[in-house]
């Protein structure tokens, strides 16, 4: 929701409500990426800071230089920050906005997978390795070769093949891409270089990646999301089409996209039958928490599965000042998730 709107919000009410709290409180976190390793959870978050810069459609005053994991036992465990893992004086390609990552394991080996504006002021992902998933990790000297746009998700599907989901349209880029090249002309509307309300959406893109996960094995492709008539989502249509925070997660032997609309503040999802799509649009997953922003992941822990989200609460509604949380997800028994209101009946859209 946006920042000039919380006025009216009641935090020490809203926190009663809330079905979760945050999980760290001494530093800010957002845009969590939960994975289980080895029989425990580890989340890869953004690290927010307050840099001092303006609020702007574009996301400036997402300033964050580094990122820390966190790791712990069980959902109700403590949760545990294993300080810095990866900082942007380490990444000789990044200028800047360490926005939101991700990580996964091969071979013994964990991968973090990060956006952050080059020397040019272009969204770029990159990959740093490590031995251990709380790092430290080691950055590769560039970013991935025709990489663009933000928020990487990795998903390892059964076989092992992993693919990289990712974009962001207004100040992730993605719309400064669409002729497959990146658009020059700079402005200060979001919705510049957008298709019309009326024209297919901009989509979130999918590329495998090479067996060593450092490069795309193929041009990235559209996931395209369709309606219930199997027609393309519209860019007008704001509260189910995709705007950012892809995320993948398979369950029973479907693929589940779920994103952010960013705009209308929504966690929605859309579900497939193999990890390229067409994904068929199926509903909403996180109604609006307090803070612009919405991000989340998806996993499975010893037999129950989890949504890791976050909000501004702890910061009382700093849209760039947010802390990481869990909730239990449900499905019912046809496959699809039950809407989860995050602070019960308490609304925080007046
Ligand atoms: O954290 C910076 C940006 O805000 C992320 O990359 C987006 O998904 C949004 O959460």
């Amino acid at each position: 929701m946006p920042e000039e709107s919380i006025e009216h919000i009641d935090f020490d009410e809203l926190n009663k409500k809330a079905v979760s709290q945050p999980l760290i409180k001494h530093i800010y976190t957002a845009d969590p990426s939960a994975h289980v390793f080895n029989g425990k959870i580890y989340i890869y978050p953004s690290h927010d800071i307050d840099a001092g810069e303006a609020f702007d459609d574009l996301g400036s005053h997402f300033a964050m230089e580094d990122y820390h994991v966190i790791s712990m036992n069980s959902v109700d465990s403590e949760a545990k920050d294993n300080g810095i893992a990866l900082h942007v004086d380490d990444v000789p390609w990044a200028e800047k906005q360490m926005w939101a990552p991700d990580a996964n394991e091969k071979d013994g080996k964990y991968y973090l997978f990060f956006p952050a504006k080059d020397y040019n002021g272009i969204f770029r992902i990159g990959v740093a390795i490590s031995d251990s998933p709380t790092g430290p990790f080691k950055a590769e000297p560039k970013a991935i070769k025709n990489s663009f746009s933000i928020d990487p998700a990795v998903f390892k599907d059964a076989d092992g093949s992993c693919y990289m989901y990712f974009g962001g349209i207004w100040g992730g880029q993605l719309q400064r891409w669409r002729t497959g090249k990146f658009n020059e002309e700079e402005s200060e509307s979001p919705v510049a270089h957008l298709p019309k309300n009326n024209e297919p959406a901009l989509c979130a893109k999918v590329a495998k990646l090479t067996d060593d996960l450092l490069q795309f094995d193929e041009a990235p492709k559209d996931v395209l999301i369709v309606d219930e008539n199997s027609q393309p989502l519209l860019q007008g249509d704001n509260e189910r089409r995709f705007f950012e925070a892809s995320w993948i997660h398979k369950y029973k032997g479907k693929y589940y996209f779920s994103y952010s609309t960013g705009d209308t503040h929504l966690i929605c999802y859309a579900i497939a039958e193999n990890p390229y799509g067409p994904f068929r649009y199926a509903g909403r997953i996180l109604n609006p928490v307090v803070g612009w922003t919405s991000h989340h992941s998806i996993v499975e822990f010893e037999g129950e599965w989890y949504l890791f989200y976050h909000d501004s609460s702890l910061s009382k509604g700093i849209t760039h000042l947010r802390s990481i949380k869990v909730a239990k997800l449900n499905y019912d028994e046809n496959g699809f998730i039950k809407t989860l209101n995050p602070y019960n009946d308490f609304d925080v859209i007046e």
